[in-house]
């Protein structure tokens, strides 16, 4: 089956329910799937409700709802079937909108996906304009959010575009007027709202000597070939520079990559604004359009960003901004009530419980800051409450190189004591995460600290 029919026939299921629960994932792809899938039913008629939950996997089960309603799953599900399996889920019941790989199950549910069909380049949200579009052609309103979904989990990255299915979807939102593109555009993040010396000095793909790393250097270089501000605040602002303006600057940018003999293709990509949003706000382009609902997705108000995406430009717009801003600030403060409250410091291991202080996506970068003013010696753990779900812990632990050389692997000792206790875990040797039930927390420090124990000994023993 081509992904044309899959998408003809899960359009067909759609068509036959009442009463739908969508459950996605918490990031900008996963919102958009869900402003996109749930406008759309609504437009139909059908009654829609909708889950996010940041993974599918056991602990996190309970929040697709035991009910009989049709779920579809998007962004999420394909590589979690067995889950369904076990939930008892009928495929009858539930249909997966994913772009990720597939599980084997011995239950047959019906995906749309990409992957099989050689798309690597098109994400849940573009499938779900796909499939939006062929319940009814008026959708086509809704490209724009599918694009900032494809952005917002790098599908242009890699050609500096979008490509294929998705270059098709851009297309319609040309054509509905809500979509603008820019060609050999300024290949740097921030190119709508931030200052241009900032975008050049943060962005090292391509790496341009003497400009990337280098903020100081960047502004000389805008001097030196004349570019001046733009904006009420006297900065350039490379979205409103004039197209004169634009090509000097990229013209000096090649000569200079030219120079050190550097290639310049990856200088260039294919940017997509939206004429209808207010000049100046990251809401004008794709890429800082993700960025907004990551941001929301990352403080557990994935709500927040979904109604950015249906129009909202008053409360919800102004919370999302705050919480883009003060991310920097919330991890100060993290690091700051981390090192007032102290560590519990125990045998092979350093701890603390934040509870429902700060939200479990940051707590990782907490502990990582942290380390390094604590003793280096030994692996941090830090514990929280997951917001949307008070029936699990988050738990994350950092360590250093050094520690790592020495035999400790976070990522196997996470595992194996989050399995042991019903939880489950993954990550890396200097950095690890998982989800165990809330209660278990007291019996995961020991076992933690009796593994890294363990692996310390052996490694030594081995060198003695
Ligand atoms: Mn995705």
């Amino acid at each position: 089956m081509g992904i044309d029919s899959e998408v003809t026939r899960a359009a067909d299921i759609i068509n036959e329910q009442q009463d739908v629960t969508i459950i996605s994932h918490i990031d900008a792809d996963g919102i958009t799937s869900e402003t996109i899938l749930s406008e759309a039913l609504t437009r139909e008629g059908i009654s829609v409700k909708s889950v996010f939950v940041r993974q599918l996997e056991p602990l996190t089960m309970h929040q697709v709802p035991e009910d009989r309603s049709f779920k579809i799953f998007a962004d999420l599900g394909a590589g979690q079937q067995n889950l369904l399996q076990g939930k008892g889920l009928h495929s009858e019941k539930v249909l997966i909108i994913d772009h990720h790989v597939s599980q084997p199950c011995t239950t047959e549910y019906f995906q749309v996906n990409c992957i099989p069909h050689g798309y690597l380049k098109l994400s849940a949200a573009g499938l779900a304009y796909l499939v939006a579009r062929r319940l009814n052609p008026d959708n086509h309103d809704l490209a724009k959010i599918a694009i900032i979904g494809n952005v917002g989990d790098m599908m242009a990255r890699e050609h500096c575009g979008l490509t294929g299915p998705a270059r098709e979807i851009v297309e319609d939102g040309v054509s509905d007027g809500s979509v603008l593109v820019r060609q050999h555009d300024l290949n740097c993040y921030g190119t709508s709202t931030r200052p241009l010396h900032v975008c050049l000095a943060y962005n090292d793909d391509p790496f341009i000597s003497g400009i990337s790393n280098n903020i100081d250097g960047a502004r000389r270089f805008l001097k030196k070939i004349n570019i001046s501000g733009n904006d009420s605040r006297r900065e350039i602002i490379w979205e409103g520079l004039p197209f004169d303006a634009r090509k000097k600057v990229m013209s000096a940018l090649v000569e200079q990559l030219m120079a050190n003999g550097e290639p310049f293709d990856r200088l260039f990509c294919e940017t997509y604004l939206f004429p209808g949003e207010t000049v100046g706000e990251p809401l004008r382009n794709a890429q800082e359009f993700a960025t907004v609902l990551n941001a929301c997705g990352r403080w557990a108000r994935p709500d927040i960003g979904g109604a950015i995406c249906r129009g909202d430009r008053s409360i919800a717009y102004r919370d999302a901004k705050k919480m883009l801003t003060n991310h920097r600030a919330v991890i100060r403060e993290l690091l700051e009530y981390i090192l007032d409250k102290g560590v519990v410091e125990i045998s092979d291991l350093q701890h603390i419980h934040v509870g429902n202080r700060y939200p479990d996506t940051i707590v990782g970068i907490g502990a990582g800051m942290a380390l390094s003013k604590l003793n280096w010696r030994k692996p941090i753990l830090i514990m929280c409450q997951l917001p949307e779900d008070p029936s699990l812990i988050k738990a994350s632990m950092r360590t250093t190189e050094r520690v790592v050389s020495e035999g400790v692997d976070l990522q196997d000792v996470v595992n194996r004591v989050s399995e042991e206790l019903g939880g489950s875990g993954g990550g890396h040797k200097i950095a690890a995460g998982a989800y165990i039930p809330r209660g278990s927390e007291e019996r995961f420090v020991k076992r933690v600290n009796e593994l890294l124990g363990e692996q310390r000994s052996q490694k030594g023993s081995g060198y003695r």
